[in-house]
């Protein structure tokens, strides 16, 4: 007897028949044996409706395939060509709760299987993201779920992205944070906040798009830092950064009513920062009505040598209301929202803000058409905003005051369309505009003419710019082992100013606004990005990624249409904290950064006991928007720059490594963790050989927690290098290596959660290297003193409570 093939159906061959004979029957029984098995059933919600366009996957653990189709118009779905074998299978559709189970297969089954979703509860909403990268998410990108702790510890929304690899925070007010990725930052990062991007309506940068959303209301946080596929990137070369609200709750099956909500608050012992917020919703199973708000305030903070740190202080209110609607395969979402910030200090600025208010409407739809999912936006936002010298400044021995009036308004829409193409492709087309209008003017004060009155300053006038874009994207899985991205967007950009006039017709202003108002001013910028990406995951252990990103950043209005050289006026124009002067460039070309990134990641099979990834990264930055030298001026022992927006050529390269791993995990003792995140990178501007401006140095953030039960906490060491390689065109400050010591800590029960912890918690006087000059003591020394880097806050503790219902 002879046994042939493999696998347990192969026969038993008698001696006498010859051997030719018995492979050709093992081989077409074989064959037979390994006949492809069929999955298809419908996806149903909780009502026993169908659900078109949920997105199915099946993971098959032993072969590594992944296989991903979109239920049809009617809710069916069939999975075809499926090797026997036991997979995976995970559901998902917005507005209902993720959905997976394990389905083993026979050779040749054709297996029917219904798949009912659930609704979503608050709670579980958070795993939903809204802004789907569809099948591609880029092995650098970290999308990260927020929870109790990181929304106590953290002031404003950009804290929240304090351990994500690639990110570093720029500081600015205390609720004013602004993120940079690889060192590109602010306007370079493009920042999405529920889908929407809104603009800057101040020339210094005092209300950057995530001071406009509360840690509290804010589910989830997605970083795609350098290769950004197109459908989320546009006018932007750092990468892109979303941050989402929970999604909407709807009522269960069986259930009429549902509500549900939760009460927060928080109080931080340095600054005495403390704060509320409320969420509440009211639903049936196909509406749902919502509403989140939040109260915040600080006064400043002292540093670890118990020096107060002036204009750290800050209060904010936001309310926003919830109306969404489910069923048969459309989704529909309208947030309206209001912020009101009546003051908010900025230490290294000459001005503070006195009042910041704004108004916004974010509309979502999305609708399964059988063939794809189709998905649109339109948002507004109305911002007037305001500026003077703060509390803090006023007290100093040079008293003055200088109003400043910023209205800003963003509308715009998007429209995404999301095609499945046989098994292997998925297609995105979409089209983006938006138009973001501007006006800038400080009112004159009495008894300064000439100087800051008779009139009114007209800074910008009637400033726009629009933007609108297309793009077409193609993420395609070959074979269990390679996926591909590939992404072509096109966004035109228009800019245009009307005349404007300074404080007097004093020569002064009379010479600049005359010259400015006699250009042609009307500027369209044509941006091409092409994202092409290649990931490789030769077996469960290991997956690499490679990728190329051309991406196109127009300038912004004050880029090049802030017109006075005067020393005093062209001070206010500044959103660096470095104490400069600045000037507008009408001829500035848009900055385009070519980055090559790739990506290596070493883990256990299922992702969850261990993961090493490590992301290097060049990106050459043609007409990088840098500065020349106007002027330099000297007060006592400081020297400041007047500097004007001029296109140079850059480069930036460093690299980021992410780990964690579990070092145990038992019954008794829970599971202990360690995990950390390391940033290095290094800039030149290419022309001189000199350092970029706010490169932040060696970084890495190491922690340990220990999760039992209801119970997890842990210590957290920060370790940032000197920062040596400066700009010296802004006489950017050096600050010295620091180390720091925080400490985190958090407690379920059914009816309450407490957050406690604290940072710097052995009290180290440390300078920011992001954190620009401390202005408020330069001027306090009547612009004499030698002015110094900001220093961060001493030691703080926190508590944070949370009363669910
Ligand atoms: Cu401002």
């Amino acid at each position: 007897m002879m046994r042939f093939g493999r696998g347990k159906g192969c026969i038993r061959v008698a001696a006498p028949l010859s051997v030719l004979t018995a492979i050709l029957l093992c081989v077409a029984m074989g064959h037979a044996q390994q006949g492809k098995a069929t999955l298809a059933g419908n996806v149903l919600d909780p009502s026993g409706h169908s659900i078109p366009g949920a997105t199915l996957t099946l993971i098959d653990a032993v072969n590594v395939i992944t296989k991903t189709v979109v239920s049809s118009r009617s809710g069916l779905y069939k999975v075809t060509d499926l090797p026997a074998g036991t997979y995976h299978l995970k559901v998902s559709f917005p507005g209902f709760a993720p959905y997976s189970q394990d389905v083993t297969l026979e050779d040749n089954e054709s297996r029917n299987l219904d798949v009912t979703l659930q609704l979503l509860t608050r709670r579980e909403s958070v795993t939903v993201t809204a802004q789907s990268p569809g099948i591609y998410a880029p092995l650098a990108g970290t999308e990260r779920e927020v929870d109790d702790r990181d929304q106590a510890r953290s002031l404003d929304a950009a804290e929240l992205l304090g351990n994500s690899p690639g990110v570093s925070l720029r500081d600015n007010g205390d609720l004013a944070t602004i993120p940079l990725l690889h060192g590109l930052g602010d306007e370079r990062t493009k920042v999405v906040v529920n889908g929407m991007t809104v603009s800057s309506s101040c020339p210094n940068h005092m209300n950057p798009p995530l001071s406009y959303i509360d840690p509290s209301d804010v589910a989830q946080v997605n970083v795609m830092a350098g290769i950004t596929p197109v459908s989320m990137g546009g006018d932007s070369i750092g990468g892109t950064i979303s941050i989402d609200s929970p999604q909407p709750v709807f009522a269960r099956p069986g259930e009429r009513v549902h509500t549900e909500g939760g009460f927060s608050t928080f109080f931080r012992s340095n600054g005495q920062g403390y704060g509320a917020s409320l969420a509440d919703s009211f639903a049936t199973q196909n509406f749902s009505f919502g509403y989140t708000g939040s109260w915040t305030n600080t006064d400043d903070y002292r540093d670890g040598s118990g020096h107060r740190v002036t204009s750290t202080y800050a209060q904010n209110t936001n309310h926003t209301v919830t109306l969404a609607a489910q069923g048969a395969g459309n989704f529909f979402i309208l947030q309206a929202g209001l912020q009101n910030t009546p003051y908010q200090g900025f230490p290294n600025q000459q001005m503070d803000m006195t009042e910041n208010h704004s108004e916004f409407l974010n509309l979502r739809y999305r609708r399964n058409l059988g063939w794809g999912v189709l998905d649109t936006r339109v948002f507004w936002q109305n911002v007037r905003h305001e500026m003077n010298i703060g509390k803090d400044k006023s007290t100093f021995p040079m008293p003055m005051w200088m109003p400043m009036d910023t209205h800003g308004r963003d509308l715009g829409y998007s429209v995404k369309l999301e095609i499945p193409l046989a098994e292997r492709h998925t297609f995105q087309l979409g089209s983006e505009f938006q138009r973001f209008v501007l006006d800038d003017t400080w009112p004159p004060v009495p008894g300064t003419a000439p100087m800051m009155g008779p009139n009114t300053f007209v800074n910008i006038n009637d400033g726009h710019r629009s933007r609108l874009a297309w793009f077409a994207e193609v993420a395609s899985k070959w074979n269990p082992k390679w996926t591909t991205l590939l992404g072509l967007r096109n966004d035109t950009v228009w800019t245009n100013t009307g005349p404007v006039s300074g404080y007097s017709s004093n020569m002064m202003y009379a010479m600049d606004a005359d010259a400015f108002n006699s250009l042609s001013r009307a500027r369209n910028d044509v941006d091409i990005d092409l994202t092409a990406s290649a990931r490789y995951e030769p077996n469960r252990y290991t997956t690499f990624e490679l990728g190329y990103a051309r991406k196109t950043r127009a300038p912004n209005l004050y880029e090049r249409y802030a017109w006075s050289t005067d020393w005093m006026t062209s001070g206010m124009i500044n959103w660096f904290g470095d104490g400069n002067y600045y000037v507008g460039n009408v001829d500035l070309k848009p900055e385009v950064g070519h980055t090559v990134s790739g990506a290596a990641s070493w883990h256990d099979r299922a992702r969850k006991d261990w993961e090493i990834k490590v992301t290097p990264y060049l990106t050459y930055i043609r007409d990088f928007i840098d500065v020349n030298e106007l002027a330099t001026r000297t007060y006592g022992e400081s020297t400041f720059s007047q500097l004007q927006f001029a296109n140079h050529n850059a480069r930036i390269y460093g690299a980021d490594l992410v780990g964690d791993v579990a070092i145990w995990k038992s019954a008794r003792f829970g599971r202990g963790e360690i995990d950390g995140v390391a940033g290095w990178l290094h800039g030149r501007r290419l022309d001189t050989g000199t350092g970029l401006y706010q490169m932040m140095p060696l970084n890495t953030r190491i922690g340990f927690t220990e999760k039992l039960k209801r119970w997890s906490a842990g210590p957290e060491i920060q370790l940032v290098d000197r920062k040596s390689d400066v700009d010296p065109r802004r006489f950017e400050q050096k600050t010295p290596g620091f180390a720091l010591l925080n400490f985190n800590a958090g407690y379920q029960l059914p009816h309450l959660r407490i957050s406690a912890g604290g940072s710097n918690l052995l009290n180290r006087y440390y300078e920011l290297p992001l954190g620009g000059v401390n202005f408020d003591d330069f001027q306090a020394s009547g612009w004499s003193s030698q002015i110094r880097p900001l220093a961060g806050p001493g030691r703080s503790v926190y508590v944070g409570l949370t009363v669910p219902f």
